[in-house]
């Protein structure tokens, strides 16, 4: 099935490679730069499993980690990603906001079921596209993403935060669950409205990923007019 059609009918899809091995070398050292520097990255950082601060984060996650390394922003990653967004969604997509969510090995966290759409603002056009890319090689063990197949609804599941503002989460049936393995360079693509899960990694490996999220343009300019730029608390925004 086509790359587009396959998002428009499932809410997901992927490619084997996004950028090349250079380029995810790059990125690794930057991402390695952020993941130590815990001054620089203070107040965008916080560990998604909920964990009250403990030495080890579990789920580490830094928000629009470009505003503090500008050099991420000029990596060609975030063309390409543009690129496949304008392609699935359509010309006026632009970045809403970048992350990184890393799972260092053995840390055993799942991130648990959830729709993106839960954690923003209600907003009249739905489209939302997330290119998460692995900088490491992912699978189930060390936390791969898991998607289910959308219906076509727009619907949005009742959800929970997790404790200290840790991840939100859902309760769905989960048979039809789909894991995506990719090398790094890969990259899967899921809408707002898409249930999506990992695994903890239970490996000796490191699971680190980039994500970024577009939206339409004017959608982004009416998030920034209601404060909302992604680097505040989590909390549950789109309550039924
Ligand atoms: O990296 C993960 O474990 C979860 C990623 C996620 O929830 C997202 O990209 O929306």
């Amino acid at each position: 099935m086509e790359l587009r059609e396959k998002f428009l009918s499932h809410g997901f899809t992927h490619l084997e490679s996004l950028i090349v091995k250079d380029e995810v070398e790059e990125l690794r050292v930057l991402y390695d730069y952020l993941l130590k520097d815990k001054k620089r990255t203070e107040g965008l950082r916080s560990d998604l499993s909920g964990g009250s601060g403990g030495p080890v984060e579990k789920i580490t996650q830094i928000m629009r980690p470009s505003l503090i390394e500008p050099k991420l922003s000029k990596m060609n990653v975030y063309k390409q990603a543009l690129n496949y967004a304008k392609l699935l969604l359509g010309s006026d997509m632009a970045l809403d906001f970048d992350m990184l969510i890393n799972k260092a090995p053995y840390t055993n966290t799942e991130t648990p079921w959830h729709q993106d759409a839960a954690y923003w603002i209600k907003m009249p056009d739905k489209r939302a596209v997330s290119c998460w890319v692995a900088l490491d090689d992912v699978y189930e063990a060390n936390g791969c993403m898991w998607f289910i197949p959308k219906k076509k609804s727009t619907n949005i599941l009742k959800h929970y935060a997790m404790p200290n503002k840790g991840a939100l989460f859902c309760k769905t049936d989960t048979k039809e669950a789909q894991s995506i393995p990719l090398n790094s360079g890969g990259c899967t693509f899921h809408d707002g409205f898409t249930l999506h899960f990992s695994k903890g990694n239970s490996t000796n490996s490191r699971r680190r990923a980039l994500i970024l999220n577009f939206r339409p343009e004017s959608m982004i300019v009416l998030e920034r007019e209601q404060g909302v730029d992604h680097t505040g608390d989590r909390e549950i925004r789109n309550k039924k």
